[in-house]
Formats: C-alpha cells, sequence, structure tokens
C-alpha cells in the first residue's frame, strides 16, 4: 500500500504521526514498523535564509514530531531546548530578533546548510537528515527551488515574508494576498508526482488551507497529477466547529475570501469530479449540520471525531480517512 499526504507542519505532523500508527497497526513488518509505504509531500513557502542558514519549518516540525523529538507545547522546535546560540545572534543584531533558533535545531540547520551548499538539493538535503531520524516516512519538499511564501499587506501594500507576518505580526495586519516568489519557473521535487502517480490513497492533511495546502498546490504540474492519479484523493477538515483549533489559520481563509467553516474549505478545494482536489472530505461531528453542503459540491463526506488530541485520537482519524477511501472511486 502506497499512501501519499499533503502536508504543512504541526497539523500534518500530527497526522502524519497518526497515518504512521495506523499503518504499523494494519501493515505490520513484524519489526514493529509497516509494510506501507506512507510519503509526504510537504510545503516549504515557509523556508527562508537566515544569518547564514536555510531554515525549513514544516519539514522539520515533520521531522521532529515523527522522531518524538519535538516540543509539543510549543508545536515547533526541539524539546528540551536552549537558546544560548540565539542570544548571541541577537548581541550581535543579526538574524531576526522576533524569530528564535534554538541550539539543537540549529544544528539540523547547519547539517541542511552543509550539505546544500556541497551542492545536494533540498530533496537530497532532506533525505540526508533523515538518516539519523528513522522516522519512517519518506518526506519530500513539495518543490527543491526556493518558492518563498509573502504577503503584501493590505494597509499600505508593502510586501514581507510570510514568516514575518505570521511570527513577528502573529496574522494581525490585515493581508491583501500571498504571493509565491518564482513559482511559475519552479517544478515538483523529484519524486513528488510520481507519488501521486503511483499511489492507492492520497490525503490531504488537516492543514492551512492557504499557505501549506493552497501553496502545495501551486506548484506547476501537481494539480495535474492529482487530478489525473487513479488513487482517491480524501482530506480532512482542519476547521472543527468554525474554530482552526490551533494557530491563525482564519486569517489567511479571510484573505482569500472562504470562511472559517468545514464545509466552505471543503467548497474552496473542490470537487474532483468538477476539475477540483477532493473525492471525499471528513467534518467533525460539532459540523455534522454542514456535511449536505459539502455534499451537495459532489464531495463524499463522512463525520467522525477529528480532535487529535494524542497518538490514539490521531490513528482513528488515520483509520477513518483510510476507511473513506474505499468508498470512494
Ligand atoms: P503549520 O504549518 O504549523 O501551520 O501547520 P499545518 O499547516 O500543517 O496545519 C495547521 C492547521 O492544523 C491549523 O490551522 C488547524 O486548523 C489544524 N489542526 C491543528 N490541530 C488539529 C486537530 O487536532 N484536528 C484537526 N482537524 N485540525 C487540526
Ligand atoms: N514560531 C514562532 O512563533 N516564533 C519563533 O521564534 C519561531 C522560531 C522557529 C524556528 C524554527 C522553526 O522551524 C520554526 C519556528 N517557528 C517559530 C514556527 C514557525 O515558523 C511557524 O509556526 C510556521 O512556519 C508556520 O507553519
Ligand atoms: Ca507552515
Amino acid at each position: 500500500t502506497h499512501i501519499t499526504v499533503l502536508s504543512g507542519g504541526v497539523g500534518g505532523a500530527r497526522f502524519l504521526r497518526g497515518v504512521r500508527a495506523w499503518a504499523r497497526q494494519t501493515h505490520p513488518d513484524g519489526a514493529g514498523g509497516s509494510t506501507a509505504h506512507i510519503t509526504a509531500i510537504v510545503n516549504t513557502g515557509d523556508d527562508m535564509w537566515l544569518t547564514g542558514l536555510r531554515i525549513t519549518p514544516d519539514l522539520d516540525s515533520i521531522m521532529y514530531t515523527l522522531a518524538g523529538a519535538n516540543d509539543e507545547e510549543r508545536g515547533w522546535g526541539r524539546v528540551g531546548e536552549t537558546e544560548r546560540v540565539s542570544g548571541e545572534l541577537k548581541a550581535y543584531g543579526v538574524g531576526w530578533p522576533w524569530f528564535t533558533l534554538g541550539d539543537l535545531d540549529i544544528g539540523t540547520h547547519l547539517a541542511r546548510t552543509h550539505f546544500l551548499r556541497s551542492g545536494m538539493s533540498l530533496s537530497a538535503a532532506t533525505e540526508r537528515i533523515l538518516q539519523r531520524w528513522d522516522i519512517g516516512v519518506r518526506l519530500l519538499p513539495m518543490t527543491d527551488d526556493e518558492v518563498e511564501t509573502h504577503v503584501v499587506s493590505d494597509i499600505d501594500g508593502t510586501e514581507m515574508h510570510f514568516q514575518e507576518w505570521w511570527t513577528r505580526h502573529r496574522a494581525s495586519i490585515p493581508a491583501r494576498e500571498f504571493r509565491q516568489l518564482d513559482v511559475e519557473r519552479s517544478t515538483p521535487a523529484p519524486g513528488v508526482l510520481d507519488a501521486i502517480a503511483a499511489a492507492d490513497v492520497v490525503l490531504v492533511a488537516p492543514s492551512n488551507p492557504v499557505v501549506s495546502i493552497g501553496t502545495i498546490l501551486g506548484i506547476p504540474g501537481i494539480r495535474a497529477a492529482l487530478a489525473a492519479t487513479s488513487a482517491p484523493v480524501v482530506g480532512v477538515s482542519p476547521i472543527i466547529n468554525g474554530s482552526v483549533v490551533r494557530g491563525m489559520a482564519d486569517a489567511c481563509l479571510q484573505t482569500i475570501g472562504v470562511a472559517t467553516a468545514a464545509d466552505s474549505v471543503a467548497v474552496h478545494y473542490g470537487s474532483r469530479a468538477a476539475g477540483g482536489l477532493l473525492d471525499a472530505w471528513l467534518i467533525d461531528e460539532a459540523d455534522a449540520a454542514v456535511a449536505s453542503h459539502v455534499e451537495a459540491a459532489g464531495i463524499a463526506t463522512t463525520v467522525v471525531p477529528l480532535w487529535m488530541r494524542d497518538v490514539p485520537t490521531a490513528k482513528q482519524l488515520a483509520a477513518d480517512a483510510m476507511d473513506a477511501a474505499t468508498r470512494v472511486r
């Protein structure tokens, strides 16, 4: 079984932890792993160069979470982290004072930057970094090209890196538009289109629909591959009861004119039969009343608990998504 997951950072990481647990239980390899192959296609729009280092937040959130090395409370970075180097950089006035790189995390960035400087692509560098962490999931950046998400302020039209808008301003500056720099010249990373074409199931993680999933869909060729695959495409709503659960994704949805609601996000993604993304959509029990809107848009709907409070609940959600996949097409 080949399972391909489109993923952002924290929401995607929690979901992937559930998919991996489901695969280990239903397709055990007898050695604690699974015979099922899980590939995540990961957003890299949040990436940037900072103090000479290449930072890839969503890839790292997934890697640390699946390795059990993540700071669960904060949602990003390493558990048991210290910030001594960051303090030094601040004293030199280098980097972004509102963006803290942990000491252990800097080790990862140094390794990644070393590999990139030695001529490796981001996907090759990611594979090399993952050799250290036995996570049991293949992580593919959506592209090897630098396609950074920028935000255009609706107040004065100025443009800033997504990371500045999100982390420094906490998404409080009204955004006019999200831009993916140089996206038209980018190509999917090696393995991405194959992972979609050869999948038995494609899962869309409950990730930010705009700056995680939307960014992945913006890479030329990815939408067409999703339209063409024989695998069912099943999405999980990142919205529960009109709320984004954690983070500020509502500000992103507002910018593109989509309501923060489970049905609105599904309709925005669209039915694959009508040129959109989805065959099936999972919504929470709290949103059962809007299931008919999703069905009317041509998307099969399943109502299940969507709150991933721990690994068992995330595993059940993965099981429900795999079940939904068997019911379509
Ligand atoms: P980011 O890159 O770190 O912002 O993470 P993602 O893009 O992968 O996902 C962020 C989104 O995950 C949030 O906006 C939430 O809507 C969603 N999310 C977080 N936790 C849960 C959960 O337990 N259940 C569901 N259904 N969605 C969640
Ligand atoms: N988020 C913050 O709110 N403040 C930080 O200082 C911060 C540092 C940071 C360093 C490395 C990394 O991989 C992620 C980091 N994040 C930080 C989280 C992250 O930038 C955003 O939440 C995501 O990019 C949105 O997915
Ligand atoms: Ca992200």
